[in-house]
């Protein structure tokens, strides 16, 4: 091969080398190998020339024409290889992530506490009530002996709706159950009023009102919604006794530990006279010794009875008020109650 031959074959090497895409080897090859190629032109060429010449001319030209395409043959290769190459990256798939599998689901902690504390009192003959969260004013505090500048009802306590009840004031989110209880009693008035016609004994109101409550307040140990799940029992003769050995049984039976001690320390709510706050104590684990505040009680006031459509004289007895999220916290040893509401999988799952 020629000096001339040469240099043509190492610029086809070259310009294939930099054709970094095969659409631009294929621009390159054109004007080597093309219908108007270098190469193509030095073929038309040989016409003019001799038969000898043809000969050897012809020759070498063919041979550089072979080199030529066995370049082309091997960068087409290298370009695939390379594309084949990023393909492969960009859809690279890392076999040793964990796969994602749907686990069990489960009940939240707050709801397991629930559930515990329907299936207690329903085995002491408690019914349970369900209602509004969205209360009249009536229900959420005149019908519960909280007159109207009583601090629980001031706007920094209680959340507002947009709409205006019959008596012109705002509906509000229940800042307790106990409107439920009030609601429950009636529901079931016609129970009581036949009884009286009929000189029956009184049937007595057992009831449990669980659910959410909201109050305008948020830390560490207030969520501006938590549960509450407040207690009713009224009778002919339904005493302060009766509740020290209902909520006894329960705290017993509720944190299973039958060496728990209990305290009523005398206290104050609109809705009892005399009222009570509950204390516990652990004789054992990690709690023991310390007086824990587990609900509020007390004998429901005569003006709360007869809201409720009764006769004070013929239904008396207690009511007690508890929060589900505390008493969760203190089965389970949780410290920070916005834990229970921050949806973290992580520390969900532990109760499932
Ligand atoms: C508490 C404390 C004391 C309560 C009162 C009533 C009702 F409806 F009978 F008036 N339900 N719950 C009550 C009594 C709630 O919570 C701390």
């Amino acid at each position: 091969m020629t000096q001339e031959f040469d240099s043509i074959v190492a610029g086809a090497r070259d310009a294939f080398a930099r054709a970094g895409t095969p659409a631009e080897l294929e621009n390159a090859k054109a004007q080597y190998v093309g219908k108007s190629g270098r190469i193509t032109e030095l073929m038309k060429g040989l016409a003019a020339l001799s038969v000898e010449e043809k000969k050897t001319r012809g020759a070498a030209i063919n041979q550089a024409k072979q080199a030529i395409e066995a370049a082309l043959t091997q960068r087409r290769r290298s370009l695939a290889d390379a594309e084949l190459e990023a393909q492969l990256k960009a859809e690279a798939l890392d076999v040793s992530l964990p796969g994602r599998i749907r686990e069990p689901g489960g009940l939240h902690p707050v709801s397991l506490t629930m559930e515990r504390i329907e299936q207690i009192f329903a085995s002491m003959g408690f019914d349970v009530a369900d209602g509004p969260e969205i209360e009249s004013d009536w229900h959420s505090f005149t019908s519960l002996n909280n007159p109207p500048n009583h601090p629980a009802r001031s706007m920094q306590d209680t959340f507002y709706v947009d709409i205006d009840g019959d008596d012109g004031i705002p509906y509000n989110l229940r800042p307790h159950t106990s409107p439920m209880q009030v609601r429950y009693a009636h529901q079931h008035i016609k129970r009581y009023q036949e009884a009286v016609q009929r000189g029956d004994p009184m049937p007595e109101i057992r009831v449990i009102a669980p659910g959410r409550t909201y109050r305008v307040d948020s830390d560490a140990t207030h969520s501006p919604m938590f549960h509450q799940c407040e207690g009713l029992w009224l009778g002919e003769n339904v005493s302060f006794k009766d509740l020290k050995v209902v909520f006894t049984d329960f705290c017993r039976t509720f944190f299973e530990s039958d060496d728990l001690a209990l305290r009523f320390r005398p206290s104050f709510f609109p809705f009892t006279e005399p009222s009570a706050e509950i204390d516990i104590q652990f004789q054992s684990g990690p709690l023991a010794g310390r007086w824990l505040e587990v609900a509020g009680s007390g004998q429901v006031h005569p003006t709360v009875v007869r809201n409720m459509g009764l006769d004070p004289e013929k239904h008396i007895g207690f009511a007690f008020g508890m929060g589900p999220d505390r008493l969760t916290m203190l089965r389970y040893g949780v410290n920070d109650l916005r834990l229970f509401f921050d949806g973290d999988i992580r520390f969900l799952k532990q109760f499932r």
